[in-house]
């Protein structure tokens, strides 16, 4: 396990020429993975000037510099497609700040990597969809990140994180958990443990449509979660698509699916009361229409058909990640308490029986949004 973030701080922020004087930085948002820091510094001309600064797991990613090159690339091509839509690239696109010594991330005296962007000012990041019209907007951009990079060269990437969305390999890390049950904690969920071993078919449906040809690969951002979208702190649109460490080929569903997921409902993903956490499916109708939208052609018919499946899919396969990592001592996501992982693994496993329960439904609804 590397050492806290903060104690390379000092050295990290000498990396970069932020262009004006290090005022403070501290800890920002509530991404699982990272660690985020918000840098304030101070110009003589404006009042103040902000950048994400973050550490990059060393957890998730075994090759910062295949993801960065990613990062890059992609940033840069839809900096591009931007532009030639009349768009305001800065605003809409991240860009890649590089370290004083030239290349596309530093590494510091541990080792590890960190990287540097401009802040997207004046934009919010929500933790839940506080209204419809806010999911809704989060639709429209993920699907338009799908639309302006239909055409990037999808060879050039790099697998950044191997077997991502390959539900049948998270359920084999599940099983291999389970067998080694290294933290003594296999006992306490064998419920969880059981609806995941319950639904191993489920866990082939996408990946042998892709097998037969009938899901095509597409550059995908595969981490489409409501907080991954900063929207305009006044119209409420969503502006600029972030966290694109893993930005690589793959299904189109899964986009789809990680956000109703993670969005068509009012409750957090570590909900403790699961009374509280239900499919909501005009929120499920709203998100399918504006991703449809925000698309607008990109998907073909069997796609969309598949769209219900990406939904829980994404929803099953979260769950067994939850709950492999909790079983092998929380290593992977950030918990801020005991058995978060645990408790988050239970609302995915509520969700995906709510969806089972209004499986025709989601289906009418996928067809009335066409
Ligand atoms: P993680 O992989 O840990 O989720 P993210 O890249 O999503 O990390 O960043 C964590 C949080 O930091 C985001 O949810 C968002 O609140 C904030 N954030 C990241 N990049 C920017 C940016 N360029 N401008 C403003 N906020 C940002
Ligand atoms: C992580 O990085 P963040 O917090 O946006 C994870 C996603 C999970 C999500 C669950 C690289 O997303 O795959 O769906 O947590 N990201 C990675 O909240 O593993
Ligand atoms: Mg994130």
């Amino acid at each position: 396990m590397s050492k806290k973030a903060e104690e390379y701080l000092g050295e990290v922020l000498q990396a970069f020429d932020f262009g004006a004087p290090v005022v403070g930085a501290v800890r920002y948002g509530q991404g699982h993975i990272n660690d985020t820091f918000v840098v304030h510094t101070q110009p003589e001309d404006v009042c103040c000037r902000r950048f994400i600064l973050q550490r990059i797991s060393s957890a998730a990613f075994r090759r910062p510099d295949q993801l960065m090159e990613n990062i890059i690339g992609v940033t840069e091509y839809l900096g591009r497609e931007i532009e030639k839509n009349g768009g305001d690239r800065d605003r809409e696109a991240m860009r890649v700040i590089r370290p004083k010594n030239g290349s596309d991330f530093y590494t510091d005296s541990g080792g590890s990597a960190w990287r540097l962007y401009p802040f997207v000012e004046d934009t919010v990041c929500c933790q839940m969809a506080e209204t419809p019209e806010l999911f809704a907007a989060s639709g429209r951009a993920f699907g338009r990140f799908q639309r302006l990079l239909q055409g990037y060269p999808a060879h050039t990437l790099y697998e950044t994180i191997p077997h991502f969305h390959d539900t049948e390999d998270r359920l084999k890390q599940l099983k291999a958990a389970v067998a080694a049950d290294s933290m003594g904690r296999a006992a306490e969920c064998q419920e969880e443990i059981r609806f995941m071993l319950d639904r191993e078919a489920d866990c082939s449906v996408a990946l042998q449509a892709l097998r037969d040809g009938k899901l095509p690969l597409r550059v995908t951002h595969n981490d489409t979660k409501l907080n991954n979208v900063l929207m305009d702190k006044d119209t409420g649109e969503g502006i600029c698509i972030i966290d694109l460490d893993t930005v690589m080929p793959g299904l189109s569903i899964n986009d789809f699916g990680d956000s109703i997921r993670f969005g068509a409902n009012h409750s957090a993903e570590d909900e403790t009361d699961l009374s509280k956490v239900n499919l909501d499916l005009s929120l499920f109708e709203v998100y399918t229409k504006a991703f449809l939208d925000g698309a607008s052609g990109t998907l073909t018919q069997q796609e969309t058909d598949f769209l219900p499946w990406g939904a829980k899919l994404m929803t099953l396969e979260c769950g067994m990640r939850f709950l492999t990592d909790y079983l092998m001592g929380d290593q992977y996501f950030h918990i801020s308490r005991e058995r978060q992982n645990l408790d988050r693994c239970r609302t995915q496993c509520k969700l995906v029986s709510d969806m089972e329960a209004h499986w025709e439904e989601m289906e009418a609804i996928v067809r009335r949004c066409q």
